[in-house]
């Protein structure tokens, strides 16, 4: 069964469902959405917003722990949810998914704003009028503005995760959800190729090295 993730490239909830997919080795194609032209994901999903995950079925899913839920109950190993401890994965991932989430898309913004610049000022217009309607005018030339502080604000936030991921290689011993969240933020740092990461977060480092090398030829889903 080949499924299509549609996503932008920049996207954390979209690096984590593709993460996802390829722990569990679920045959999938990812599919670029250009920011200005959504018409195949509109009609695929009905919305324009990624992740969504369409399957040859028909089936549809959009957000990426909707997608999640999803995946498990149709590719149930190797889990996200190992036994008795779905319940935390999921308070930490939703936490990450917020919170974390908040901070690493503020400090990220400069960069984001760099990427859709290189795709074209209408790519980059449209960015900006998205995020400026959500958050108010001038947001996107105040994070450009505030990126020290923003990253400061990030840093505050991270380090208990490197504290706790100084003598384990997941967040919770075992890897899980809650471990595919938090890779997702950090994949967010990435952009230029170049970490956003401070260098003092080695554990943090190692992790998002550790869960970035899983690849998809782990898994025995695919076909
Ligand atoms: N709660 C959703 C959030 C998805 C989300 O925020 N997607 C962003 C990209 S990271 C998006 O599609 N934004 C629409 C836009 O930029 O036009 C999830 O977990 O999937």
């Amino acid at each position: 069964m080949t499924a299509r993730l549609y996503q932008f490239a920049t996207s954390p909830f979209c690096a984590k469902v593709r993460k996802i997919l390829d722990y569990k080795g679920v045959d999938y194609e990812a599919v670029e959405v250009d920011y200005l032209q959504r018409g195949e994901l509109l009609v695929a999903s009905g919305q324009l917003m990624v992740p969504a995950l369409t399957f040859e079925s028909g089936e549809t899913i959009v957000d990426s722990a909707r997608i999640a839920a999803r995946l498990e109950e149709l590719f149930p190993n190797p889990t996200v949810f190992p036994p008795s401890w779905r319940g935390l994965h999921l308070a930490m991932a939703r936490y990450i998914d917020s919170e974390i989430e908040d901070a690493a898309f503020r400090a990220a913004l400069p960069d984001e704003l760099e990427y859709y610049r290189r795709r074209g000022a209408d790519r980059l217009a449209l960015f900006r009028l998205i995020r400026e309607r959500k958050y108010g005018a001038g947001f996107c030339d105040r994070m450009v503005a505030e990126r020290d502080s923003n990253l400061a604000r990030l840093s505050d936030l991270l380090a208990p995760f490197d504290e706790a991921l100084a003598d384990r290689a997941f967040l919770f011993g075992r890897i899980g959800y809650a471990d595919f969240a938090l890779y997702s933020q950090i994949h967010l740092l990435e952009l230029t190729g170049e970490s956003r990461l401070p260098p003092e977060f080695k554990n943090l480092r190692e992790f998002h090295g550790r869960v970035d090398r899983i690849t998809s030829a782990l898994g025995d889903n695919a076909g």
